[in-house]
């Protein structure tokens, strides 16, 4: 890291830093959390399969939208990005009814004010993909809300051009994952304004961390679908009976290995690059 660079902020699992006046190093850490509490046991790799998932995907949509990657450092977790005015938005995409997406439906037959079908089942895909936009809430959950709530937040031309642009970018991921086995239930992303005004895909995209992967093979509509990532996780932390408050459990060996294994296939399967090469030359996801 540039010796200069001075911490501008922590997520769960990343850290942002500033480099200079126009750009931002973002890296990603091997933590992993689940029921929103951050583990004190790691998973090696964990944020070099993030970011490396997160180049692909930006490199692969240039031509769509631009984005914010400017270099993607050779340590494999770290990438230098455009500094921008973040939206305070955030831009989800559900193609399937999970989250807090199902739990508003079974309230209110809603989800972000739009009246869905009656009978729909948890994890049913929707007839088509919904943007669910959110408020970004500095601590605790995100709130879903509607287009008008939307709409004063960001106005209307951009909320038209963030709503097309989501949707695009989802059928776009969400058709690739489904072809190699993996379910793209939803999405979020986050777009930043650049000094010309521009619009510029931000932050992370298409990585487990942001986006609930299923495993197809597994796909059954009715019931909380596995996650193909955090599996195992989840079930060893059901089976301690944990109480799903700070602090979480430490993870035995075999729950961290076979918790990579999955990162690792995920990063592979979707980019169909072996990961191995990855860590040799992260600018291969570059195309
Ligand atoms: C930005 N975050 C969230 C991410 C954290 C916090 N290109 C950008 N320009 C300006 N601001 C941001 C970005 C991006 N991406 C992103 N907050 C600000 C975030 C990772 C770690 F601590």
């Amino acid at each position: 890291m540039s010796d200069a660079a001075t911490h501008l902020g922590s997520g769960k699992v990343r850290e942002l830093y500033s480099l200079d006046e126009g750009r931002l190093l973002l890296v990603t850490s091997d933590r992993i959390s689940t029921f929103d509490v951050v583990l004190p046991t790691e998973i090696p790799d964990k944020g070099r399969v993030l970011t490396g998932l997160s180049a692909f995907w930006f490199a692969q949509t240039a031509d769509v939208v631009p984005n914010h990657l400017l270099a993607l450092r050779d340590d494999g977790r770290s990438t230098e990005c455009r500094r921008l005015e973040m939206l305070p938005i955030e831009c989800v995409v559900r193609g399937y009814l999970a989250g807090s997406g199902w739990k508003d439906y079974t309230a209110t037959g809603e989800v972000c004010g739009r009246r869905l079908p009656e009978g729909l089942v948890e994890s049913q895909q929707l007839p088509e993909p919904l943007f669910t936009p959110a408020t970004k809430a500095q601590t605790g959950h995100d709130e879903n809300i509607d287009r008008a709530a939307a709409i004063e937040l960001v106005g209307e031309e951009r909320f038209d051009e963030v709503e097309r642009l989501s949707l695009l970018l989802y059928r776009f991921a969400s058709e690739r994952a489904a072809g190699r086995g993996i379910v793209l239930a939803d999405t979020k992303l986050e777009f930043g304004v650049d000094e010309t005004g521009q619009l510029v895909l931000a932050d992370e995209a298409f990585t487990p961390d942001s986006s609930r992967f299923w495993p197809a093979g597994e796909f059954e509509p009715g019931r909380t679908q596995a996650s193909f990532d955090k599996q195992f996780v989840r079930d060893y932390c059901e089976s301690l009976g944990w109480d799903k408050t700070y602090p979480g459990p430490e993870l035995p060996q075999d729950v961290v290995d076979g918790t990579r294994a999955r990162y690792v296939e995920a990063f592979e399967r979707l980019t169909e690059i072996p990961f191995d090469d990855y860590v040799a030359n992260p600018e291969v996801v570059l195309g």
